[in-house]
């Protein structure tokens, strides 16, 4: 949901920063001004942007004066964090405001600002990973460290600002288009209760349609209709209308927009249809890493996945394993790009199956995800977890009452989680909950190194028993790859070569077009990226098809390859 018409003043760009000494009352007096230790930018993670800072993990503190200009008098003002990463305490010239915890999704406090004069904004960031974070862990390093193989950064890593209100706010907005031109729109307002919620539909600056939402309930108001002269959003033509919705009082009280598509998706018979025409999912899993930035990926770099993504054949990714940030899905949007849109919750064991507050947590951070970017046209699936310790019967339930929180909070798209049971050389307890099954593959990498005759014949196994279990449900290839080095090379392919990684994402690719049940194909991954450090990593996890500053490697010419002829309809299912 995008605001700017009652105003919006962004808080990027440098920001003062100390990390905290520890010790009793140490937070005392830190929210009234303090010493700065650096200055550094925002948004980015701490981490690389000073050599000292990189394995930095606890408690830190930013600081930002800012004037709002008296004109914003008489209007209620927000202040918008679109992710801070991990814990998050805010206080606004010495007033605690609130907090929030979780790093991939988006949270907004009321700001007592003062007009015309210097207004100090303090930020507490926590990124102490411990087993009850979202994602767990333990620390920073190898293999006792985070349950997940990303490296876990801190900071104020997505933009920052101040929006401005009215006496009456838009919360939430809730939109589903279809392909065919039906729109309904719920929109839930805070504050008082407005007059009128109008909503409408424009193309490049034209109303395609406009009408007065209906009051269901106090503060609820909903519209429905057949929005004219559209036309649908597809792969690789991301058709999008601005939907907008302006709250009265007495006068505008609040101006919210998204950008909407009308599209049809849905699994049917052990198929994903878009707008009713089978579809083959062509792509990565990746993650939002980048040079100094850390886990902020700078707008020129997400335009530069997507450039790399199309010269690959890709039609979709996964937001493996956190939900992206605004920019990078706006982008889906605009391109046509189909998203399956996953949960920070990677690693979860079965001391987590267990713990009933755990699970609440769990619930939270999916349903802030799915309220954040359930208007999405990209959006398609989602992906409630990544490799849970699915062979414990433990997890049923877990993942149960996630995937039908998620249905409940949004019933129009089906549910995943990745799959790795079957590398563990277990049976998955929990792949009746998802509607589709998603697998991720690493024979010939983790298993029967170097193998990869026998590390072919090992994942037909694997998939076919999944298949025979589930004849009818479509499956994904969520992950399957090799590391390798740019510019290590050896004939024959050894591993770590970009040879042998090129010669495995062939012969994967090659087995899993040969099966009309496997509906998805990702390759894990697009990018290489930062991960702790161990032994079995060199300084960067290397499953990239592109190095971290996205120069293809030899796999890059394979993949668009292949891609490109299931694109045109080679193998068994099509996409036009
Ligand atoms: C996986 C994980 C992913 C890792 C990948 C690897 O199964 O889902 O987060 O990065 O394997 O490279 O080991």
């Amino acid at each position: 949901m995008k605001r700017e018409r009652l105003g919006v003043m962004p808080l990027n760009g440098f920001w003062e920063f100390r990390r905290d000494p520890g010790g009793v009352g140490s937070e005392e007096g830190f929210y009234e001004g303090f010493e700065s230790e650096y200055l550094l930018a925002v948004p980015a993670s701490w981490n690389e942007q000073v050599p000292e800072l990189m394995n930095y993990m606890g408690i830190a503190w930013y600081a930002r004066r800012f004037t709002v200009p008296k004109a914003f008098e008489g209007l209620r003002a927000w202040l918008v964090f679109e992710g801070v990463n991990y814990r998050a305490e805010v206080w606004l010239n010495g007033r605690y405001l609130g907090g929030h915890e979780g790093g991939f999704t988006s949270f907004r406090l009321e700001a007592p600002v003062e007009y015309d004069s210097e207004n100090l904004l303090v930020v507490k960031v926590d990124n102490t990973l411990t087993p009850k974070s979202v994602p767990p862990g333990r620390g920073l390093h190898g293999f006792e460290g985070p349950y997940f193989d990303f490296f876990h950064y801190g900071g104020i890593h997505r933009p920052v600002r101040v929006e401005f209100t009215g006496p009456s706010w838009v919360e939430e907005l809730a939109v589903t288009a279809h392909a065919d031109g039906r729109l309904r729109a719920v929109v839930r307002t805070g504050g008082e209760e407005p007059d009128r919620v109008y909503v409408k539909v424009l193309d490049e600056g034209k109303v395609l349609y406009s009408g007065e939402a209906a009051r269901e309930e106090r503060g609820v108001y909903a519209i429905e209709g057949l929005v004219r002269g559209i036309k649908p959003w597809d792969i690789g033509r991301g058709r999008v209308y601005k939907l907008v919705v302006d709250v009265y009082t007495e006068s505008l009280a609040d101006s919210v927009y998204e950008y909407i598509g009308f599209r049809d998706f849905e699994v049917r018979s052990g198929k994903l249809l878009l707008n009713g025409r089978e579809v083959r999912l062509l792509g990565f899993g990746r993650h939002q890493d980048f040079p100094v930035f850390g886990r902020y990926l700078p707008e020129p770099v997400v335009v530069r996945d997507y450039a790399m993504m199309a010269k690959l054949n890709a039609n979709s990714f996964r937001t493996s394993h956190y939900p992206y940030s605004s920019a990078d899905l706006d982008y889906a949007d605009r391109m046509g790009v189909l998203v399956i849109l996953e949960a920070p919750l990677v690693g979860l064991r079965e001391e987590h199956f267990r713990d009933r507050e755990y699970l609440e947590k769990c619930k939270r951070v999916l349903s802030e995800m799915i309220r954040e970017h359930r208007n999405r046209p990209s959006v398609i699936m989602y992906s409630v977890a990544n490799e849970p310790q699915s062979w414990l019967d433990e997890a049923v339930p877990f993942l149960k009452e996630l995937a039908n929180t998620v249905r409940s909070l949004d019933p129009t798209r089906p549910v995943t989680f990745t799959s790795h049971a079957h590398m563990a050389g277990r049976d998955d307890k929990a792949l009746g909950v998802a509607d589709v099954i998603s697998l991720n593959f690493y024979h010939g990498w983790y298993t029967l190194h170097g193998d990869l005759e026998a590390a072919i014949r090992r994942v037909n196994e694997d998939l076919e028993e999944v298949h025979r279990r589930y004849p009818n449900k479509p499956i994904l290839i969520t992950e399957f790859g090799a590391g390798a080095v740019a510019g290590l090379h050896s004939d024959p392919p050894e591993m770590w070569t970009e040879e042998y990684q090129a010669e495995l994402i062939s012969r994967y690719i090659d087995l899993f077009s040969s099966k009309g049940y496997v509906k998805g194909i990702h390759i894990w991954n697009l990018v290489d990226f930062k991960t702790p450090q161990s032994h079995w990593r060199v300084v960067l996890n290397r499953k990239g098809v592109l190095t971290r500053t996205r120069q293809p490697k030899l796999a890059a010419r394979v993949v668009a390859e292949k891609f490109g002829r299931l694109k045109m309809g080679g193998g068994t299912a099509e996409e036009a």
